[in-house]
């Protein structure tokens, strides 16, 4: 199984050690063809890598190589949102992780979509939980 996990960058990197342990994770499950985005190197500023244009076809190649999509969705991140939006428009499986203690709002694009699987957590131990469930 290929697995495609999406989680802030630009947005901000805040959470990037928990996407890393997701990833870890997911892992045991498929291949994650975005183990980047849990990269502790990873900022949200750098300029130095490839071009944008490079990065989104890049990625967009990879999702829609995927067979389900995993998304973090606490930090607020439009490629996030992107990403989803594409995954479903193709038919895709997609999985929403959300930390309401965050005390962050989720768009309504998200809480209002039939299409996609949202789940609430507050440990990594729920989202497990959530992301077994949803594989199987
Ligand atoms: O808008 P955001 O940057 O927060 O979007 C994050 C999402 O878009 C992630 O789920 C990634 O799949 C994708 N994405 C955005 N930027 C990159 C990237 N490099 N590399 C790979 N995937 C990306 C950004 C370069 C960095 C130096 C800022």
């Amino acid at each position: 199984m290929k697995i495609y996990f999406a989680g802030s960058i630009r947005g901000g990197r805040e959470d990037a050690a928990l996407y890393f342990q997701i990833i870890e994770f997911l892992k045991s499950y498929g291949e994650v063809l975005t183990e980047h985005v849990g990269d502790p190197a990873l900022t949200n500023v750098g300029d130095d890598g490839p071009t944008d244009k490079f990065i989104h076809d890049r990625d967009l190649e990879w999702l829609n190589a995927s067979d389900v999509i995993v998304a973090e969705v606490t930090t607020v991140s439009m490629g996030v949102g992107y990403e989803i939006g594409r995954a479903l428009a193709t038919g895709k499986k997609v999985l929403c992780l959300f930390r309401p203690a965050s005390g962050n709002n989720l768009s309504a694009m998200i809480l209002g979509c039939d299409e996609l699987s949202l789940v609430y957590y507050s440990d990594l131990a729920e989202a497990k939980k959530a992301i077994v469930e949803f594989l199987n």
